[in-house]
């Protein structure tokens, strides 16, 4: 297979590479970290490495080293199409090189050769009573195929630690292969339907994505290849990346790990913030039956904040700019859409809630960042939404983010990555640190 050669050929220079710099610098401080870092959820403590993908704060995203346009222009493209092959983001992720049209097609039809969703998996999520979050139903889904794990199985027949990444990017393949027709049943049962469409093999993996979902509008593929595209990865640090390699560094196989990175997704301040986001635009579009004017969105904003409540879809732990994946979505529906209240209203909250957020004086970022405008896109397509926990769009956003987790799981068993484990101190040991620092 393409992929395991060209991993293969980087791998000797990669170990080699760090190897050195353990050895001749393994001891140089990268940063110290504080009493709040230790108690505010480990901002900016810099101890995980990964070079499939970087965030800078004023920037965003860099994906091997490009930014969201870069790809967009370098990777391939099917024909006719406005956007590329997601199978060759895959390809860029894993390798680090920019494929050619042919690579990025062996990406695709490995996908398509091993698409099939084994029975068993649509019979346990049919099994679960009708309103059970999807995004319970998708880590589900992904924990019932990990019998499937041929890392698992090779591990359990004794394979050598230098072949466990062999095994990690099978079931990445494996599971990323599925991951269509797993969203997509899943969605279609939110609609009462048990549907299991299987994949076609003459159309690529984000094509299929739209075609089981049955959105038929031609421009909606090219939405599932940049959709599918912008939220593969966003660094290690973000909550389903981090939860997917802990998971990973026990020798747990990609199946675990990523249904593990799924349930953290699911939360309203990470993955989940895409749906929250749609259905505050509806509330507001609800509140005053159309899209309101500027004085009417602030006080609605100001009614959010004062309620104690976070605006979705704006701040981040990091950015402290507009999220570069919210401009590319943006510029999509300035491209392909005329008229649509909610993508309007997703485009005038631009306007106003930053500066809201200033005024109030605690977010750190007061910029959109990718949830803010994602969901108007899909639901633009009529792709629907049955809201809060319930609702299918995390899903969508799970769909990518697996590749990037797993393509760094790859990574991770490639370089052998340990166990992670980080110490944890009591209260009481930070007051006698900070009673020494006093001291001194
Ligand atoms: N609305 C209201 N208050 C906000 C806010 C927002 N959008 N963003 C941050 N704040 C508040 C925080 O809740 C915090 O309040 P506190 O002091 O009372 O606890 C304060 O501002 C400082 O927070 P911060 O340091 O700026 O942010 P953070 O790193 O702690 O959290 C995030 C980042 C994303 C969770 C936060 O900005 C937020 O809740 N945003 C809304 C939810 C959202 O859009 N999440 C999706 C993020 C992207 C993703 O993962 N998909």
């Amino acid at each position: 297979m393409l992929l395991k050669e060209k991993i293969a050929a980087q791998l000797p220079a990669w170990q080699a590479r760090v190897k050195s710099l353990l050895k001749e610098s393994g001891e140089v401080k990268v940063g110290e970290v504080t009493i709040s870092q230790a108690y505010g959820g480990m901002r900016g403590v810099k101890g995980l490495v990964t070079d499939i993908s970087s965030v800078d704060p004023s920037e965003g995203i860099r994906l091997r080293g490009f930014t969201i346009p870069e790809l967009i222009e370098k990777l391939p493209k099917p024909a006719g199409a406005d956007m590329p092959y997601v199978g060759g983001l895959y390809y860029l992720l894993l390798t680090g090189e920019v494929p050619t049209i042919e690579e990025a097609q062996s990406v695709e039809a490995e996908w398509s050769a091993r698409s099939q969703v084994p029975g068993y998996v649509f019979d346990v999520l049919k099994a679960m009573p009708a309103n059970t979050p999807a995004m319970t139903l998708f880590s589900q889904a992904i924990l019932a195929l990990q019998r499937e794990s041929v890392f698992t199985k090779a591990y359990d027949e004794g394979m050598r630690k230098d072949e466990y990444w062999e095994y990690a990017l099978e079931d990445s393949l494996n599971l990323t292969a599925k991951l269509p027709a797993i969203a997509a049943y899943i969605y279609n049962l939110s609609q009462g339907k048990d549907l299991r469409v299987s994949a076609q093999p003459d159309l690529d993996w984000a094509a299929n994505f739209g075609r089981m979902l049955g959105i038929s509008a031609p421009d909606f593929a090219d939405l599932a290849r940049l959709y599918l595209i912008i939220h593969s990865d966003h660094e290690s640090g973000n909550v389903s990346a981090h939860a997917t390699h802990l998971v990973g560094t026990t020798l747990s196989d990609v199946y675990y790990a990523a249904s593990a990175g799924m349930n953290g997704l699911a939360g309203p301040l990470h993955g989940r913030a895409n749906q929250e986001a749609l259905h505050w635009l509806k509330e507001v579009r609800e509140k005053y039956g159309r899209v309101p004017s500027r004085e009417e969105l602030e006080s609605f904003a100001w009614e959010t904040l004062n309620s104690g409540q976070v605006i979705p879809g704006y701040g981040h732990a990091i950015l402290r700019k507009t999220d570069p994946r919210y401009t590319a979505l943006y510029e999509f529906g300035r491209k392909y859409f005329g008229q649509d209240d909610l993508f309007d209203l997703a485009v005038l909250v631009y306007d106003v809630v930053p500066e809201v957020l200033r005024n109030q004086g605690k977010a750190k970022d007061p910029w959109p960042n990718v949830d803010a405008i994602s969901g108007t896109l899909l639901h633009h397509y009529g792709v629907l939404d049955c809201g809060g926990s319930c609702g299918f769009y995390t899903v969508a956003f799970g769909v990518s983010r697996i590749l990037g987790v797993s393509a760094n799981l790859v990574w991770a068993r490639a370089l052998g990555q340990p166990l992670e484990r980080p110490k944890s101190l009591t209260t009481a040991e930070l007051e006698a640190i900070a009673e020494k620092a006093r001291a001194s």
